[in-house]
């Protein structure tokens, strides 16, 4: 069985867990569960460094005993992983006496071997990111020195100690020639090119004890130090892998398959620092070291001085009042949104209200509605005793477009896994999302089961359910709890294999379905408002309102105000705040029999579907409107036209006997307003 070992940084516990560190972990914990769906055995690692000197300042500000204090904080951390749906791990605390042994044994082999000397130390200390900097790299400014890396920390403090140094300047060519020798160990590529010209520069050797500290651990046969927090730290990924008394666990597992850590600690310390460690201890280098992106808060770098860190799990429990819907429902939410809206290797702005969009549009809409509209159906047409929310029914001539695109689908997701492009796995997903919802706009099962075609009544549901199935699969790794769900009212109950994505017709004829419940209840403009109240006082971050934003004054007139067309009067705007304007999204486009110029089209306004008659047929195929974002004037009134009531009017633009119709540039979800 083929083996993967991947590991998230040990987060310091001077602070609580927030969006940042949860971030890299949901990101370890999606992949992990990737692997072990494909039948690999995983080993998954994160931990906290407790050896800082800004934890022992942390503790004693709060007037704690520093054990103490580490002990509640990596609590803290173990609670919030498990509160968020991370699954098997191990956890590793530097304190524990396991790591203290292997950090000695490694510090006595690098000495052994000549890689360790002591010397006189002179430099300057940033006690923000434990980091030592040369006096030419960090300039004086206005009397102090600012940290290069970070300017907001508190100014570095000089040092001056006899300590031990590291002689990483050795390794320089070493490390260059492993990153030529190995395409992929560091990822993403233009991060790869930052260490090769970090490393390019020149390597110093780097101090790896502090004398003054009195919180790490002893230097052996040495106790007037300990080791530097960075050398400590790093070594954990061995101890966890069984360094240094598990020689069978250490073969079994290193090296590791995947370290995932933030930009910031990647070009100095995992790429540079550690594996040139490993290489002075005759280790192996890490397969792959991926750095990803940064998180900013609306804007604004979070940071423990501005106070904005974002929580995950008050945001979830803020989603949940918001939404209405279950606690796991809302972390699974979060999880879905944080690899959905920025692509992982690079930085991305949160807000609260970019989650309510995605939640209503690509959860609560897009894939909540496939399903539950097709378990409704079939509970409307296929109940029978001892199965009162409908039966799956047979199967019937194969839906081609629909089953061919999921291994196609498969192939995307597993590639982009793979590649740890976690975005791109859920673009793909939510491409079948759409398909799924195009297939069943198209297929109209409601017209079938007007006209009382059974037969091909139960086909069409039959996949369309078969289609759900293949989401769960996919979706399981980064929504367990809903997959969970969705597998639940599909009448299955076993956790999905990776492989069960390729099989079509899975699905058991006559299987009792579960009660079709909407998974992401959509957020309306009163709940969030009633959430915001309830949650306010905790989290007063702003929130952008779901619906219409109160209209804005007039602009003044200027000079450069377009001249008025010919023959339309000029409208204030209140008068085109009059005109509802919405996204409307496709489900069935068909003639209208006799009438050359019509479409029928049914379209759907997210929490609404409406009937449009436009007048079409001369400029589009109707199949080709399918699942596409339409503008749809949405407060016409209805009008009756060939026996057809229509509820709207679609936007398109007129030229040279060319018809356009306008859509959106971006997959906004429908019911969006446009103004
Ligand atoms: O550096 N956006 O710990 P740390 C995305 N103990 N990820 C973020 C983030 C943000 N705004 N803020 C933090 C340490 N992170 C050392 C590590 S490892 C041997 C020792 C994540 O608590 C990201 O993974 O400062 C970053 O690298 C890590 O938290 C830093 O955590």
């Amino acid at each position: 069985m083929s083996r993967f070992f991947l590991t998230t940084p040990i987060y310091y516990v001077n602070d609580v867990p927030h969006i940042g560190t949860a971030y890299t972990t949901l990101a370890a914990d999606i992949l992990a569960r990737f692997h072990r769906a494909r039948g690999e055995e995983v080993l998954f690692s994160t931990g906290t460094d407790e050896h800082a000197t800004k934890v022992l300042r942390a503790a004693e500000a709060r007037g704690m005993n520093v054990r103490e204090f580490v002990d509640g904080m990596a609590g803290r951390f173990q609670e919030a992983w498990r509160e968020l749906g991370v699954d098997d791990h191990v956890f590793i605390r530097t304190s524990e006496a396991r790591h203290i042994a292997a950090g000695q044994e490694f510090f006595r082999r690098l000495q052994e071997r000549g890689d360790i000397y002591q010397g006189e130390y002179e430099g300057w200390y940033c006690v923000g990111c434990e980091t030592f900097f040369a006096a030419e790299e960090a300039p004086e400014k206005e009397g102090v020195r600012p940290c290069p890396n970070e300017p907001q920390h508190k100014p570095l403090e000089l040092v001056r100690e006899t300590n031990y140094f590291f002689a990483l300047s050795r390794y320089g060519d070493r490390l260059l020639e492993w990153i030529d020798a190995n395409p992929g160990c560091l990822l993403p590529e233009f991060r790869k090119n930052e260490v090769v010209s970090f490393i390019k520069q020149g390597l110093r050797d780097v101090c790896i004890t502090r004398s003054a500290v009195g919180w790490g651990i002893p230097v052996p046969d040495d106790d007037s130090q300990v080791i530097y927090v960075w050398f400590d730290a790093l070594i954990n990924y061995i101890t966890v892998a069984g360094f240094p008394n598990d020689a069978e666990s250490m073969d079994a597992w290193w090296p590791a398959s995947l370290h995932l850590v933030g930009k910031d600690i990647y070009v100095r310390f995992h790429c540079t620092l550690w594996p040139a460690m490993l290489m002075a201890a005759g280790l192996k280098p890490p397969r792959c070291v991926f750095g990803h992106g940064f998180w900013m808060n609306e804007g604004t770098k979070m940071s423990k001085s501005l106070g904005n860190f974002i929580e995950p799990l008050k945001l979830a429990e803020w989603l949940e009042t918001v939404s209405g819907s279950t606690r796991p429902i809302a972390r699974d939410a979060v999880r879905y949104f944080l690899f959905r809206e920025m692509p992982f290797g690079e930085d991305g702005n949160f807000s609260r209200s970019s989650l309510v969009q995605r939640f209503n549009g690509d959860l609560a809409n897009d894939l909540g509605n496939g399903l539950n509209r097709a378990l409704n159906m079939v509970r409307q047409n296929f109940v029978r005793e001892g199965a009162p929310d409908g039966e799956t029914p047979p199967p019937s001539e194969a839906e081609v477009r629909l089953k061919a695109l999921a291994p196609e689908i498969h192939a995307r997701v597993t590639a982009s896994l793979e590649a740890i492009d976690l975005q791109g796995a859920l673009t793909a997903i939510w491409d079948y999302v759409a398909a799924l919802n195009g297939y069943i706009g198209e297929r109209a099962p409601w017209v079938l089961a007007r006209q009382g075609k059974r037969d091909e009544l139960a086909g069409v549901l039959r996949h369309a359910l078969e289609g759900a199935r293949v989401l769960t699969v996919w979706l399981s790794p980064v929504m367990p709890v809903a997959s969970q769900e969705m597998r639940a009212q599909l009448g299955l109950s076993s956790t999905p294999t990776w492989e069960e994505a390729l099989q079509w017709d899975a699905l058991q004829t006559g299987a009792p379905l579960g009660s079709p419940v909407p998974i992401f209840p959509r957020i309306d403009r009163k709940r969030l408002e009633e959430g915001n109240r309830i949650m306010s006082g905790e989290t007063p971050q702003s929130v952008a309102p779901a619906a219409p934003a109160p209209t804005p004054a007039p602009p003044a007139p200027t000079a450069e105000a377009p001249q008025q067309t010919e023959g339309i009067a000029t409208i204030g705007i209140d008068d085109f705040a009059k005109v509802e304007l919405r996204v409307a999204v496709v489900l069935s486009a068909e003639r209208v029999p006799k009438a050359d110029k019509l479409l029928h089209l049914k379209v759907s306004l997210g929490d609404e579907e409406r009937t449009v008659l436009a007048g079409l047929a001369e400029y589009y195929q109707p199949e080709t409107l399918v699942g596409r974002r339409v503008v749809m004037v949405a407060n016409l009134a209805p009008r009756k036209l060939r026996g057809l009531i229509s509820q709207g009017m679609l936007l398109a633009a007129e030229a040279d006997g060319k018809v356009s119709l306008l859509q959106p540039d971006t997959e906004l979800p429908a019911g969006a307003r446009i103004r």
